[in-house]
């Protein structure tokens, strides 16, 4: 193994940037002549707007323009999957324009945007806008919206976006009434706001003289804004728009969608004709970046005697919030229920889900999304199921896994899993967890008046989101391929241009490594150019855990035809065949002798050919390509956690947290076990501490940090993390991704861990988060039912 290349820890060699506060963010980008944009947003969950009075506002020091909803008459934001429900007929899709237009329909909805020369002169601006609301009920519980009465949008029955379905319910009703033991619970999965470190942030500005509008946003994906807000909201052209997402500061998928603040900027910006800075501050990040999960979910769980599944129904419904937002409408669906099989052989599945409006903040993908809630609702009822049958949670596990043998394994609801072996991360885990010494550390515990608990968790998931022909039959709107772009410099530098976007994943250091490995250069010779359309062709950027798997392997695709290309340039200057070119180490010999060409002779002659084969080949090095997957890739594991609870306060310790991980061949060991760390922090944050809560008025009464707990470094352990390997059977890296595992794989181990430790009570269930009053409930509960 090379030093720079697949398989080694090269430290990121973006970090030197970041770590020195030399990163550029969008809000560090400052233009000439720029003005400052303050949106004045509904202190309401739900009004009608009778009028908006911005004269007083206007005439306030520094406002150069006001526009409301009556001045931006432009498309609707769009959602990028239809779901039809189970009668075959399209959901219901209500426009979401950027401003309101007579009415709002969440607390922090648009209603007008102020544009002044400084961001204080803005805001103050704003305060005299008078704008006269009657206020109607809202509706935020998903029961009570289903039962009609209020409606987000008028022409939405009941306010349900889809009741959509997947798999044969009379036939799992079979199997369930038949069935020796059925396990019920019913689980919420509670709803999460993104919190990335860097707030969103906008800059629109317009060239009158080429016509050309350049947006700098914080985004995840520059090339998909472009097509949604050029096509469907603004219209314009794609070659006169230019999105440019520089250095971001983390995402988790709040970044991916298409927020109504880019197109308010770049829509006003030839208006003023200057250009347009927004920066969120952190209170408008809590209500309007997209909210993450928000399930609730009956699952019944059908066993034989000996502990094999013979069924699983699952009725979810899914909180869509005031609007769709750009993914929304897939994650409870095909991010979602396509997973329920988990890693098991589950014969029949059942899911159906009813999609609904309420009167908060749109929800959309959030780290995992949908993948997280299926391997919850299995892993918790599984738990369930071994503790009432009195089954060791590993055995029913073993019992029922895919065998590895059984790869390519086709799911009842609808995926074919390529590789995996379940037993590996599970023994793996089991032996590093020390699962042997539990006993000893309970009684450890106890003896010090504390319960100990040991949760699993064994979970899989489909991430590389973009295999066309699969995403397009499941909905969306657009294929998801990626392309590169591999530019081989004269002097034999490489600068690729990549679709995927970078905002914390260490692409530009991972993907160098491959550049190194394939091509035998230095990491120094190596450039990584991605976040701008003008500069990248195409992509559909970084989400799903999609950027090595996809984004990677259009990279080796275009390298392999630069190599290729190469040969035939050696095989003229050293005047042998082609197929007698090896190239290995950077170097093109020709095979059996000591001819032979530096990577970088090759790269010159290319490009000075003056002896060239002009007869045959173009000039110059540089090449395309574009690559759709056949399958997702399958990342699987087993997550084991270990917590003290204290009795009488409630408060639960995270003590042990390991992870054994399969994501394929991995490329930087360093990287992955750094992506599998957040993910775990953030798994367990949903599961201990975060939890996003709204009155019945909708107004969010956890939108500040006093109120809504992100983990911090002293709620958690040192985590063991390892990884297995089974190679991805479809791409020629062998690679699965790691960005969602641990956010996936960790809530229900540390669920599973603390019921475990309650159990002696009688506690059997406890919801996230599960904050030190709710344990204390349950443990006072239990005392008084026993
Ligand atoms: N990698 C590797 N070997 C593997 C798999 C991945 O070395 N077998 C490396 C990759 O080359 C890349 C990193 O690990 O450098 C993550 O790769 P991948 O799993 O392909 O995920 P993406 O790069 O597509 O990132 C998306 C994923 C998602 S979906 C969320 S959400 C998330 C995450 O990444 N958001 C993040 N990790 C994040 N990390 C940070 N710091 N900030 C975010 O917003």
């Amino acid at each position: 193994m090379s030093e720079t290349g697949i398989g080694a820890s090269v430290k990121r060699l973006e970090d030197y940037r970041f770590l020195t506060g030399r990163g550029t963010y969008t809000d560090d980008i400052n233009q000439p002549g720029q003005t400052h944009a303050y949106i004045l947003r509904s202190p309401h969950a739900h009004a009608t707007i009778n009028s908006i009075d911005t004269s007083a506002a206007a005439a306030a020091p520094g406002v150069v323009a006001i526009f409301t909803g009556a001045d931006m008459e432009v498309g609707s934001l769009p959602c990028g999957w239809q779901i039809h429900n189970k009668d075959g007929s399209p959901m219901a899709e209500p426009g979401h324009p950027p401003l309101a237009q007579g009415k709002v329909r969440h607390v922090g909805d648009q209603v007008a945007v102020v544009i002044a020369e400084t961001l204080a002169q803005a805001r103050s601006a704003a305060e005299l806008i008078e704008v006269d609301y009657s206020e109607l009920p809202a509706v935020v519980d998903m029961n009570k919206a289903l039962a009609g009465g209020t409606l987000v949008h008028d022409d939405v029955a009941d306010n349900l976006c889809y009741d959509w379905e997947l798999g044969d319910e009379g036939e799992v009703d079979k199997a369930i009434a038949g069935a020796h033991h059925v396990t019920e619970i019913d689980i919420v999965n509670n709803r999460l706001i993104p919190n990335a470190m860097e707030p969103r942030a906008a800059i629109g500005s317009f060239d009158r003289a080429t016509g050309e509008y350049t947006l700098y946003t914080t985004s995840q994906n520059p090339h998909v804004i472009r097509l949604l807000m050029g096509a469907f909201v603004l219209q314009i052209p794609e070659h006169k728009l230019r999105i440019v997402a520089p250095d971001v500061g983390g995402g988790f998928g709040s970044k991916i969608y298409h927020y109504a603040e880019e197109a308010i900027v770049t829509w006003a910006a030839p208006k003023v004709g200057r250009p347009i800075k927004w920066t969120a501050d952190r209170s408008e990040s809590f209500i309007t970046d997209a909210h993450g999960r928000d399930h609730i979910t009956n699952v019944k769980l059908a066993l034989d005697e000996s502990g094999k599944f013979l069924a699983l129904k699952v009725n979810t419904k899914a909180n869509m919030g005031a609007y769709l937002s750009t993914f929304a409408t897939c994650v409870p669906t095909y991010l979602y229920a396509t997973l329920l099989a988990g890693v098991y052989t589950t014969p029949v599945i059942y899911a159906g889900v009813k999609a609904i409006f309420t009167n908060t903040t749109p929800v959309d993908a959030y780290r995992g999304a949908g993948r997280p809630e299926a391997s919850y609702l299995i892993e918790r009822v599984v738990d369930r199921a071994a503790r009432e049958m009195g089954i060791p949670q590993d055995e029913i596990r073993r019992k029922n896994f895919i065998p590895r043998d059984a790869f390519p394994y086709q799911t009842p609801v609808a995926l074919e899993y390529d590789s995996g072996d379940y037993e590996a991360t599970l023994n793996s885990a089991m032996k590093n967890a020390d699962v042997d010494g539990f006993a000893a550390r309970k009684a450890a515990s106890e003896a010090k008046g504390k319960l100990r608990g040991l949760g699993y968790s064994t979970y899989v998931e489909a991430c590389g989101i973009a295999p066309s022909a699969v995403v397009g039959s499941l909905g969306a709107r657009a294929g998801l391929f990626e392309s590169a772009n591999v530019r081989v410099n004269p002097t034999g530098s490489v600068t690729i241009f990549t679709g995927s976007h970078s905002h914390g994943q260490g692409h530009e250091t991972t993907f160098a490594q491959l550049v190194s490995e394939t091509l035998g250069l230095p990491l120094d010779q190596v450039e990584i150019s991605h976040g701008d359309t003008n500069k990248v062709a195409f992509g559909m950027g970084t989400y799903g855990s999609r950027s090595l798997a996809v984004g990677g392997e259009a990279m080796m695709k275009a390298m392999n035809k630069i190599i290729d290309k190469s040969k035939k340039i050696a095989a003229h200057v050293l005047e042998a065949a082609e197929a007698d070119i090896e190239f290995k180490d950077g170097k093109f010999t020709v095979a059996g002798t000591d001819k032979e060409m530096t990577f970088g002779e090759v790269a010159l002659t290319a490009y000075v050919p003056h002896n060239f084969p002009h007869d045959t080949l173009e000039p110059g090095l540089e090449e395309q390509a574009f690559y759709d997957p056949m399958n997702f890739t399958y990342p699987g594991g087993c997550h084991i956690v270990e917590v003290e609870v204290d009795p009488d306060t409630g408060v639960v310790k995270v003590d042990r947290v390991t992870a054994s991980d399969d994501v394929g061949r991995v490329i930087n060991p360093m990287i992955v076990a750094g992506q599998t760390h957040g993910g775990l922090a953030q798994g367990i944050g949903q599961a201990l501490l975060e939890g996003c809560i709204y009155d019945d008025n909708g107004q969010l009464l956890t939108g500040s940090y006093m109120d809504y707990t992100m983990p911090r470094a002293d709620d958690l352990p040192n985590f063991s993390t390892s990884n297995e390997v089974t190679l991805c059977a479809h791409n020629s890296l062998g690679v699965k991704g790691v960005g969602e595992t641990g956010a996936i794989g960790s809530p229900p181990a540390v669920i599973n861990a603390i019921v475990d430790a309650l159990s002696g009570l009688g506690v059997t269930d406890i919801s996230m988060p599960a904050t030190p009053q709710k344990v204390w409930q349950a443990i006072q509960g239990a005392k008084a039912a026993a």
